[in-house]
């Protein structure tokens, strides 16, 4: 259906006329200066889509099936260490150890030092308690015992049982000892036969007249007299002990 010219005229006409009582190009002008008045133009299309709203709170569960467990998670990092332990037990005492060669390390002035310290410990003991001869020193501890008592009681000193060897030593175990004391003879394998403990022959006696006699056949030891003569006499008798050391 097409209008006339001049219908169309009359249309446009009634539409700005009732537009214009409406709103005025000066009121448009009010708020928005930039646009330049000049007659209405036709109505636009709607504009596009705002923008996204803010995210909204969140909903209430499902009420759906829970799902399975999942797999557990990956290994953590190693924590800090911890602090330090206890002490351990005592252990074990352990090997001796190798002794260095000090035994020789002393020095000459050193080793003469401990020499005459010696000599002069030696010294007071012979003053007070024994006698020397040569190299021989002949100590008795005062007591009196079998023969075998003597023979232990001297080995555990590294000492013999006294035996004279002449008359100097005879007379030196005779100044030492108040009373009769055993001597390091015996003749206990050979009735007769008197030997030192090592076994060897006497090269010097001095038996008091009549002996040796063994009285009831069973003196197989020999004593002293404080006469400084000799009798055979049995050994389980108690008698004093007399040691000879080394020196
Ligand atoms: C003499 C010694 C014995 C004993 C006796 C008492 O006959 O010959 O050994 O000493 O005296
Ligand atoms: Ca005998
Ligand atoms: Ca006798």
């Amino acid at each position: 259906m097409s209008l006339t010219p001049l219908l169309r005229l009359l249309l446009l006409s009634v539409i700005a006329a009732t537009y214009s009582e409406m709103v005025t190009c000066e009121d448009v002008q009010k708020t928005c200066p930039v646009i330049a008045c000049s007659s209405p133009g036709i109505i636009g299309l709607p504009g596009r889509d705002g923008r996204d709203g803010i995210k909204g709170e969140k909903g209430e569960p499902g009420q759906g099936l829970r799902g399975l467990q999942g797999p557990p998670g990956k290994l953590g990092p190693a924590g800090n260490p911890g602090p330090p332990g206890s002490p351990g037990p005592v252990g074990q005492k352990g090997e001796r150890g190798e002794s260095s060669k000090c035994d020789s390390c002393l020095t000459d002035s050193e080793g003469k030092f401990l020499q005459s310290e010696l000599d002069s410990v030696k010294k007071w003991l012979i003053f007070s308690l024994g006698k020397q001869v040569g190299k021989k020193l002949f100590l008795t501890n005062g007591e009196k015992m079998t023969f075998d008592g003597v023979k232990a009681l001297c080995a555990q000193f590294q000492a013999s049982v006294a035996t004279p060897r002449n008359a100097e030593e005879n007379m030196a175990i005779q100044q030492v000892v108040k009373e009769e004391a055993f001597l390091g003879i015996t003749d206990k394998n050979k009735e007769g036969l008197f030997v030192d403990l090592t076994g060897r022959s006497l090269t010097y006696q001095n038996w008091n007249d009549g002996e040796p006699n063994d009285t009831g056949s069973a003196e197989d030891c020999v004593t002293l007299l404080t006469s400084g003569r000799w009798n055979d006499i049995s050994c389980s008798s108690s008698y004093l002990a007399v040691c000879e050391f080394p020196i």
